[in-house]
C-alpha cells in the first residue's frame, strides 16, 4: 500500500515538506499519498497576516503575530531558497530586508510553480490525533470550519508544521489588572499608528520588543520604555528609547522597576514570547519546550524520539527560516521513504545530548549563529537539498548583528549578497525610517518617501 503522510498546517514549514515530496517526484521518485490540513484560507502561515484580533470568523484562534509595517528583520539572503532564488521570482535585484507581503509573494511563488496546493485542505483544522502502537497508525480528526463536519484520516506518517509563534506567553504582574491604558502581547499588536504621542512600556527583550518599540518610534510614539528579565538588548536606542530592569509592580499607571525606578505610560506591550502549544496531539506525542535553538526529544531537531513516525518542523528558534524548513523538510521526507535509516533509539539520543550541551554552552549571537548553521549542514548533507554556502549565511548573520549594533534604526537599509545568486541587492528607493507604505506595490514601483534634502 502506498504510504499515508500527513501534515498538519500550511505555513513556510508545511509548504516546505509538500515542495520536498514534489521535487523528489520530478527526479521520477514514487511519491506517498499526501494531505496537508490548513485552518486558514490560504497558504503562508504568519506570512498571511490578518487584521483580526483573539478569534477568526470561524471562531478559531487567530495564527499570525504578524502586523501592518511589518518589513523583515533580518537580511532576506539568509533565508532564501537554494532551488528558487529572488531573482528567479522577481526578475530583477530587490533590496535585503523587504516588507511582509513581498515576502508572501516569493513563499508563494515557489509552490504556486510546483503545482502542490492540490494536496492541501484549506479551512480545515486538527483537532484530535490518536496512534494505534499496533498498526502503528495515526488517526487524525480534522473539521471542516465551512461546513462544521469534522472527517477522521488515517495516516503512517505526521507532520507537524503548525508553528510555535502564535499562542502566547502572558505573565502576571502584581498591579496590571488595574492598570488604566491599554495592555496587550505583541500577538495582538496589529499596527503602532495609534501609540503616536504616547508613552509606551514593552516587557521583554528580544525581536518583538526591539521591533514593536522601535516600529512605535518610528510612528512617533512620545517614549518607549524597553522592561527587561535577563539582558538588556544594549542597542544605540533613539533619544526617546530606555531600557530599564523587569518591572516589579504597577500602582495605576505607574511601572516600578527592579532598580527603584519608575515610570507613567499610557500603553504596556507583553513581549514575552509564545509557547509551544499542540492542542490537536496527545501529551505523550506534544512537544514541550521553551523557545530554544534545539528543542530536546526531537533527534536532528525534527525526527520525535519515541514514535519515529512523527515529525516536528520549524520548531527551533529561528535564525534560519525558509531554508532551515526545507532541509527538515527533505530531511523528513528521506526517513518517511526510509531514504534515510534511523541509528537506534540511544544512537539518536546520544546525538540529541550532543547537541543539547553545545547549546548549554553557547555564549552570545555570533554563537548561535554557529550552532544553527552547523545544524542545518547536517541536515543538508544528508538529503538532496541543493547546497549553498552556509559559512558565508552565517556570516550574513553576524554582519546584521554588527549592523544592529551600529545603527537599529538603519539595518535595514544595508545591502546585502545573494550566496544562492550571487546578485548583490539593490538600495531601497526609501529608506525604512522613512517608509510608510509597507504595500508590495510601492516597494517594487515607488516612489521615493525619502526627503530630498538636495544634499548628495
Ligand atoms: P507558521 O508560519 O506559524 O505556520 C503554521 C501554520 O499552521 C499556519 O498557517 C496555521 O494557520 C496552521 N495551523 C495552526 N494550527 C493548526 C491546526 N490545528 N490545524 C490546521 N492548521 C493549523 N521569519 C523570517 O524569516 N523573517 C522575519 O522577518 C520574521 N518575522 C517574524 C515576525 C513575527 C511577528 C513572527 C511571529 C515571526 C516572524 N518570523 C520571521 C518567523 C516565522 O515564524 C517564520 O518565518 C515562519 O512563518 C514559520 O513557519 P511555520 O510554517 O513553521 O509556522
Ligand atoms: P522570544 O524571542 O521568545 O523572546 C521572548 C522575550 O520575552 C525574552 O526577552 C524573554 O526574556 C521575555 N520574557 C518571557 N517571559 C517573561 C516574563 N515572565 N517576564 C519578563 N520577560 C519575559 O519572543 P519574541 O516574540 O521576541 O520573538 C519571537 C519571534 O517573533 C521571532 O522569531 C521573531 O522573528 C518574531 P528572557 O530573555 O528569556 O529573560
Amino acid at each position: 500500500m502506498t504510504l499515508r503522510v500527513g501534515i498538519i498546517g500550511a505555513g513556510p514549514s508545511g509548504m516546505a515538506q509538500l515542495r520536498a515530496f514534489e521535487s523528489a517526484r520530478q527526479k521520477g521518485a514514487e511519491i506517498p499519498d499526501i494531505m496537508c490540513f490548513e485552518k486558514q484560507d490560504d497558504w503562508g502561515g504568519q506570512w498571511n497576516n490578518s487584521w483580526r484580533i483573539g478569534l477568526d470568523a470561524h471562531g478559531e484562534p487567530v495564527h499570525s503575530s504578524m502586523y501592518r509595517h511589518l518589513w523583515s528583520n533580518g537580511p532576506k539572503e539568509c533565508l532564501e531558497f537554494s532551488d528558487y532564488s529572488f531573482d528567479e521570482h522577481f526578475g530583477r535585484p530587490i533590496s535585503s530586508f523587504p516588507p511582509r507581503e513581498v515576502l508572501f509573494d516569493y513563499i508563494k511563488g515557489r509552490v504556486e510553480k510546483s503545482d502542490v496546493r492540490k494536496y492541501v485542505r484549506f479551512s480545515s483544522v486538527a483537532r484530535h490525533t490518536s496512534y494505534n502502537e499496533y498498526t502503528q497508525e495515526f488517526t487524525l480528526t480534522v473539521e471542516d470550519l465551512k461546513t462544521n463536519k469534522t472527517e477522521t484520516h488515517v495516516f503512517d506518517k505526521l507532520v507537524v508544521a503548525t508553528g510555535h509563534f502564535s499562542v502566547p506567553s502572558v505573565p502576571e504582574f502584581k498591579g496590571i489588572k488595574t492598570f488604566p491604558g491599554e495592555v496587550l502581547h505583541a500577538h495582538d499588536f496589529r499596527g503602532a499608528e495609534r501609540f503616536y504621542g504616547k508613552n509606551l512600556l514593552m516587557i521583554g527583550s528580544s525581536y518583538s520588543a526591539e521591533d514593536i518599540g522601535m516600529q512605535s518610534h518610528k510612528m512617533g510614539a512620545a517614549s518607549i520604555t524597553l522592561s527587561y528579565r535577563t539582558t538588556p538588548m544594549a542597542y544605540d536606542w533613539p533619544a526617546n528609547t530606555v531600557e530599564r530592569p523587569l518591572v516589579t509592580h504597577f500602582s495605576g499607571p505607574t511601572a516600578h522597576f527592579s532598580d527603584g525606578t519608575q515610570g507613567d505610560f499610557d500603553a504596556v506591550v507583553l513581549c514575552t514570547g509564545y509557547q509551544h502549544k499542540y492542542p490537536y496531539l496527545p501529551s505523550e506525542l506534544s512537544l514541550k519546550s521553551p523557545n530554544v535553538l534545539y528543542p530536546g526529544n526531537l533527534y536532528k531537531g525534527v525526527v520525535w524520539q519515541q514514535n519515529t513516525n512523527l515529525f516536528y518542523l520549524g520548531a527551533q528558534d529561528q535564525y534560519y527560516t525558509f531554508n532551515m524548513f526545507d532541509a527538515q523538510a527533505w530531511f523528513a521526507r528521506d526517513v518517511m521513504t526510509g531514504v534515510i535509516e534511523l541509528p537506534s533509539l540511544a544512537e539518536r539520543q546520544k546525538d540529541i545530548d550532543a547537541w543539547l550541551e553545545r547549546q548549554a554552552a553557547l555564549t552570545d549571537h555570533d554563537a548561535e549563529a554557529d550552532f544553527q548553521t552547523d545544524y542545518l549542514r547536517e541536515l543538508i548533507e544528508a538529503t538532496d537539498y541543493p547546497s549553498f554556502d552556509l559559512d558565508a549565511v552565517c556570516q550574513l548573520f553576524k554582519d546584521w548583528m554588527h549592523h544592529k549594533h551600529d545603527d537599529i534604526l538603519g539595518y535595514r537599509d544595508m545591502l546585502h549578497r545573494s550566496v544562492v545568486t550571487g546578485t548583490m541587492a539593490t538600495k531601497h528607493h526609501t529608506r525604512w525610517l522613512n517608509a510608510m507604505d509597507d504595500s508590495m506595490k510601492r516597494y517594487l514601483e515607488g516612489p521615493s518617501q525619502d526627503v530630498d534634502t538636495g544634499s548628495p
